[in-house]
C-alpha cells in the first residue's frame, strides 16, 4: 500500500500561502486512499506555476508547452490506454493557449482527468489577466480593468457535452479530494475547475473571497440532468457551487477506435518486414 512519503518529488518553488499547495496535498491524498503507486499514471503539464505540479510529485511526468499538455496526453492514451493519464494545468495554459485542444478533447471524449488550478491570472509571468479574470479586474497590464468578459468553463463544458464536469476549491481539501477520487474513477473525459487563490498577483479572488461565495452542492442534484447542470454551471457571482456540476456516460475515443479497443498499441506486435513493405508503397 502507497504513502504519503512514496508521492513525495521535488520541493515546491510556489509562493508561502500559494493554493497550489493544497491542491498539491489533495491529489497525493487521493492517490494513497485510493491505493495507486507512482509508477502506476502519468502526469502531463505545460507551462506555468500549476504546470510545475509533476515535479513536485514523484511520478510518470512529460512537462511539455504551453496551452499543449492535451495533444501529449492523447498520444499517452493511444499509445497505451490502459494507463491512467492526468493533465495538471493552469487557467491561462488550460482555458487561453490551450483553449482549441480543450474544445476538441472534449468532443472525441479521451479518457483522460484535467485538473485546472485557476487562480484568474497568469501567476508565473507576474499577474497578468487570464480567460477567467473578471471583467474590469485591474492587473499591471490592464490598468483600466479588463475589457473582455470571463469565461465560464464549467458552462462552456456541459454546452459542449463533457463527460465529467466539476469544480473544487482549494480551500476545502478533503472536499478537493473526493472530486478527485471521482475524477479519477469516472470513463471519458474530465474537467475539474479548481479555485486557487494567487496571493501574490490576485488581490480581488481571495481565500475570504471564495469562502464568502462556495457552498457544496446539495444532495439530491442530479449531475446526470444536463439542462439543470447548465443552470448549475452558471452560478457565479453570490454563490459559485461546487461538487460534480455534470456527468455523462458515452464511449470514449480509445473505445471506438477498433486496434486498440481490446489490446493497447504498446502491445501490438511489430513486423519489421510489413514496415518496410509499407514504406515501399511511399517510395
Ligand atoms: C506560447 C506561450 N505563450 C506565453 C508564454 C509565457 N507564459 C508562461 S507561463 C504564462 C502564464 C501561465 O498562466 P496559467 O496557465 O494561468 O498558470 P499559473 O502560473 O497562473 O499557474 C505565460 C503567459 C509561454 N511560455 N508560451
Ligand atoms: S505567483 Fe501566485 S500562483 Fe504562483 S506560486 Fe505565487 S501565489 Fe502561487
Ligand atoms: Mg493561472
Amino acid at each position: 500500500m502507497p504513502t504519503l512519503q512514496d508521492f513525495k518529488g521535488q520541493d515546491p518553488a510556489w509562493c508561502p500561502g500559494c493554493g497550489n499547495f493544497s491542491i498539491l496535498k489533495s491529489f497525493k491524498d487521493a492517490m494513497v486512499e485510493m491505493e495507486i503507486e507512482p509508477h502506476q499514471f502519468v502526469i502531463v503539464s505545460g507551462i506555468g506555476q500549476a504546470a510545475k505540479f509533476p515535479h513536485y510529485v514523484k511520478c510518470n511526468a512529460f512537462n511539455g508547452l504551453h496551452g499543449r499538455a492535451l495533444p501529449v496526453a492523447t498520444g499517452i492514451r493511444l499509445a497505451n490506454n490502459k494507463l491512467p493519464v492526468m493533465v495538471f494545468t493552469g487557467d491561462g495554459d488550460c482555458y487561453g493557449e490551450g483553449g482549441n485542444h480543450l474544445i476538441h478533447n472534449i468532443r472525441r471524449n479521451i479518457n483522460v482527468k484535467v485538473f485546472v488550478h485557476d487562480n484568474q491570472i497568469y501567476g508565473l509571468t507576474k499577474g497578468q489577466a487570464s480567460p477567467t479574470s473578471m471583467e474590469g479586474t485591474k492587473t499591471k497590464n490592464q490598468p483600466l480593468g479588463v475589457f473582455s468578459e470571463q469565461l465560464n468553463p464549467m458552462a462552456m463544458a456541459v454546452a459542449l457535452d463533457c463527460s465529467f464536469v466539476a469544480r473544487g476549491f482549494s480551500g476545502d481539501t478533503g472536499h478537493l479530494k473526493e472530486i478527485m477520487k471521482a475524477a479519477f474513477h469516472h470513463k471519458g473525459f474530465s474537467l475539474v475547475d479548481i479555485l486557487q487563490p494567487c496571493v501574490s498577483f490576485n488581490k480581488v479572488n481571495t481565500y475570504e473571497w471564495y469562502k464568502e461565495r462556495v457552498y457544496h452542492i446539495e444532495s439530491g442534484y442530479d449531475p446526470s440532468d444536463r439542462d439543470g447542470a447548465f443552470r448549475k454551471a452558471r452560478e457565479w457571482d453570490d454563490k459559485i457551487p461546487l461538487g460534480v456540476i455534470y456527468r455523462n456516460e458515452r464511449p470514449t475515443l480509445e473505445e471506438r477506435i477498433p486496434f486498440i479497443r481490446d489490446v493497447p498499441l504498446v502491445h501490438h506486435s511489430f513486423d519489421v518486414a510489413q514496415m518496410e513493405q509499407t514504406f515501399k508503397e511511399f517510395y
